[in-house]
Order: C-alpha cells, then sequence, then structure tokens
C-alpha cells in the first residue's frame, strides 16, 4: 500500500497517524525505513531525495515541508526559532530573490496567530485620537476611496543579528535572516492621516491589532509600538493589503498592515485595528524600559542597565550586508580558484554607499556592482567575483557602508540588553576540494 497521489504525506498524518505510518512504512509505528513509493513522494515534498530511506524512523516528515502547523505554505529550510509565540528565520542563502517570495518570507510573532478574517475587504479599522475627524473605514473602503502605491519596501526585525552579540543578549537568536524586501500595495499613512486631519497635538502613532496576546489576557494587546508623527507622514509609511500582488497573506497581518520600512519591524503592525493618534510618545507594550530601545552612551556589555541610564527609541535600522549566492559550508569542487557571488544590502533610513568582499579575513576588500533601488527603503542587489587562493577553509566576508559613513564592524561594539541593531560583517564558510 502507499499513500494516494493525491494526498500529501503531513495530510495523512493529520487524519489517521496509525493508518499514515502503516501506509508509508508498510508496518506498524515504532519502525523504520520508508517505502519506494513514499519515499518518492517525501523526496517531492523535501525538494531532493532522501538520502537514507531506510533510516527514515515511523512517522517523521520531511522538516519546513508541512502543509499544517507553524510554518504552512513557507519553502523548506527556514529556521523555526520559536513555536508559541511563532518566530521563524530565512537562512541568507534562500534571499537570493530580487523580491522575496512570500513563501520565503521571515516570520515574527508575539502573540498567538489571530482568527482567520472570512472576508478581507469587510474588515473594519479606524484612525482616531489627536485628529479632527475620526475614520472608520473596511479594506475595501481603503482601496476604493484612497489611490494604493506599491513599493518594494524593506521589512527588518529590530533585533536582526542579535545571535552576533557577545555576550548573548534576550531574546530570539537571529542570524541576519529577520529581513525580507517584498512589493507591498497599500495607501500611504499620511493620506489617512490628512483626510482625518491632524491636531496640534499630534506627536505619535500607537498601533493596535487583532492577534490576542501569548498570556492570554485579552485586555493586554501582544504588542502596541507606535512611531512619531514625522515618520508616520513619510510617504512609504504604507497601510498595506497586498503583498507581491497578492492579497496580504494571514500570516504576514492579513487583511491589513502597517509597513513601516527602514525602522524596527516591531512598528509595522500586522493584523490592524486601530492607529490612535497620540498627544505624547505612545506606551504600548513594547515601549519604554529597554524594548526596542538602545543605550544613549556605551554600556559594558552584559550589565543590565534595566533602562536607568538614557535609553532612546531603536529608529532606523543599521547597515547590512549579505551574501546570499553561497550557504555557509558550501564544499566547491577541487581547483575552484574564483566564485561569483550575488547578496544584498541596506542601510534603514539611509542608502547603501559601497560593498566590499574580502576572502582573505579583511586584509584586502573589492567591490562589488550594486544594481539600483526600484524605490527609497528598497534593498539594494550586488553581485561580484572574488578569487580563492588554493584548497582548504575560506570565509568570504561582506561589508557595506551607508552614505552617512557609517561601516559594518566585524564585532558588534554596540552591546545592549535586547541585543538590537548588530550588523556585525556577515562570515561565509567554504571549503574548496
Ligand atoms: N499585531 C502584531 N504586529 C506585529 C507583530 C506582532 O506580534 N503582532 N510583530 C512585529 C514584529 S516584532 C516584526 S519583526 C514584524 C514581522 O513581520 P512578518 O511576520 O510579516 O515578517 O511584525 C511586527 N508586527
Ligand atoms: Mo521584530
Amino acid at each position: 500500500m502507499a499513500a494516494k497521489k493525491e494526498r500529501s504525506v503531513e495530510e495523512l498524518y493529520r487524519d489517521d497517524p496509525e493508518r499514515a505510518d502503516a501506509e508509508v512504512f508498510g508496518r506498524r509505528s515504532g519502525g523504520r525505513g520508508l517505502a519506494p513509493k513514499a519515499a518518492r513522494a517525501m523526496a517531492a515534498a523535501a525538494g531532493g531525495r532522501i538520502a537514507r530511506p531506510e533510516a527514515v524512523p515511523a512517522g517523521l516528515v520531511p522538516r519546513g515541508s508541512e502543509t499544517a502547523g507553524p510554518l504552512a505554505g513557507k519553502t523548506p529550510g527556514l529556521i523555526l526559532l520559536q513555536e508559541a509565540p511563532l518566530v521563524a528565520e530565512t537562512p541568507e542563502h534562500l534571499l537570493d530573490d530580487e523580491t522575496t517570495p512570500i513563501t520565503r518570507f521571515f516570520l515574527r510573532n508575539n502573540g498567538l496567530p489571530p482568527p482567520a478574517v472570512a472576508d478581507p475587504d469587510a474588515h473594519t479599522f479606524v484612525v482616531d485620537g489627536e485628529v479632527h475627524r475620526a475614520l472608520r473605514l473596511t479594506v475595501g473602503e481603503l482601496k476604493s476611496r484612497f489611490r494604493p502605491v506599491t513599493c518594494r519596501l524593506q521589512m527588518e526585525c529590530g533585533g536582526n543579528g542579535r545571535a552576533f552579540h557577545m555576550p548573548a543578549a534576550r531574546g530570539n537568536p537571529w542570524g541576519n535572516g529577520a529581513i525580507g524586501c517584498a512589493e507591498w500595495t497599500g495607501v500611504p499613512l499620511a493620506d489617512l492621516l490628512a483626510a482625518a486631519g491632524l491636531r496640534d497635538t499630534a506627536v505619535h502613532t500607537g498601533h493596535y491589532g487583532f492577534d490576542p496576546p501569548a498570556s492570554g489576557d485579552p485586555a493586554r494587546p501582544s504588542i502596541s509600538r507606535g512611531i512619531p508623527i514625522a515618520k508616520a507622514m513619510e510617504r512609504h509609511t504604507l497601510v498595506a493589503f497586498a503583498m507581491n500582488g497578492e492579497p496580504l497573506p494571514h500570516a504576514h497581518g492579513g487583511p491589513v498592515r502597517l509597513v513601516v520600512p527602514g525602522w524596527p519591524g516591531s512598528v509595522s503592525h500586522k493584523w490592524l485595528t486601530r492607529i490612535w493618534v497620540r498627544d505624547r510618545v505612545h506606551d504600548g507594550p513594547g515601549m519604554g524600559g529597554t524594548s526596542y530601545r538602545v543605550p544613549i552612551l556605551p554600556v559594558p556589555p552584559g550589565v543590565d542597565a534595566n533602562g536607568r541610564t538614557g535609553f532612546v527609541d531603536l529608529a532606523s535600522m543599521p547597515v547590512r550586508s549579505i551574501l546570499t549566492s553561497h550557504a555557509s559550508g558550501t564544499r566547491l569542487p577541487a581547483g575552484t580558484s574564483s566564485l561569483r557571488l550575488r547578496g544584498a544590502a541596506w542601510a534603514g533610513e539611509n542608502d547603501i554607499a559601497t560593498v566590499e568582499v574580502s576572502a582573505d579575513f579583511g586584509l584586502s576588500w573589492t567591490a562589488v556592482r550594486l544594481s539600483p533601488a526600484r524605490n527609497r527603503y528598497d534593498w539594494r542587489r550586488w553581485s561580484g567575483a572574488i578569487r580563492l587562493a588554493g584548497e582548504g577553509y575560506h570565509e568570504i566576508w561582506t561589508r557595506a557602508a551607508d552614505t552617512a559613513g557609517n561601516v559594518q564592524p566585524l564585532r558588534a561594539a554596540n552591546w545592549n540588553p535586547q541585543g538590537y541593531g548588530c550588523n556585525a560583517i556577515q562570515r561565509v564558510a567554504v571549503l574548496v576540494g
């Protein structure tokens, strides 16, 4: 017996695990070894031959190919950092597309998955507070009453690169893959604020969504951050309802979310229900203390000043570059003496000035070619080549500089309790021969 063609291995397991085991493995739970047909089905799901089909334990399905579960619809290879709340990173080498596909876009939730929305166009959100005329809009009205724009914009978690802080800082240990650059379609928040009419007292926004908090306490939002009015009025700050030309997926905040490019992703509120225009800096969960805040003056690494020394809200994300053409650990054939490289670079509010690569541990650097940005806050794709001197272990380093004169450091020197803004140079190991 073998799994019916039209049903995935995961569906079989979901419906009847015992029967699925019997069908896939040809025996009862607890055994090992895939039946040939099951090995083929699993290979298709995993995107490659299963190397040791005889060793696969009963009940095991390939990682990241789930049709149900937390990474449903995502490319195999995303790294699940946490299941609840859901946090998943895209390894750098899976960010090789000009525009990050939805299947490869990282996920970061602070709360629990919100209920699905049957009719996205009927979903309502409000803009209220320090405005002359509060707005109450359905997503359908947002699309028809205002003029949507489409831009390719960075979305990066404030903790991107956190794993490279030493000593370890609190929070999800992101590598450099809490970033994506998608095409977002939405209405500039500035147009909604203009329609509502800002009062002179308006200084900040506060954002709310309908995702329940991890604590289960319905009185408290999972997260509620905000931005100064100047950033809210910037034309690339969007109230977005589409991603890469598709209706905004539920996992990424559908029916409607904020996209505030260049700033920590936490201000790009998903599952949006309310934008509260405030007469002071917003004080929801995720504001104040050391949350998304960095010390004004350096603090000794490892010392948790707990917000007592001067902290400021993290605004622009720092300059960063990644290599996307080769995964760290890639083996190259003996005799390989040069390599064509591709990657991406971005710098929050600033533009990229240069990207350089080194294959001799930083003794010498070679500039690479940068492709133009489509619009402000787009990332820059880059390509170039590098010589590899001889067989053995090499590291490829990529280093970007921005137009404000900031350069990526070899090691992060801006330690802070929650590990924001770490933009150390990426080191990719390749083995020749
Ligand atoms: N409602 C809501 N919006 C949210 C969050 C959340 O937990 N709830 N997480 C934020 C954080 S910390 C990040 S980095 C981005 C991630 O967006 P993505 O999951 O679409 O990649 O969403 C932000 N918006
Ligand atoms: Mo984030």
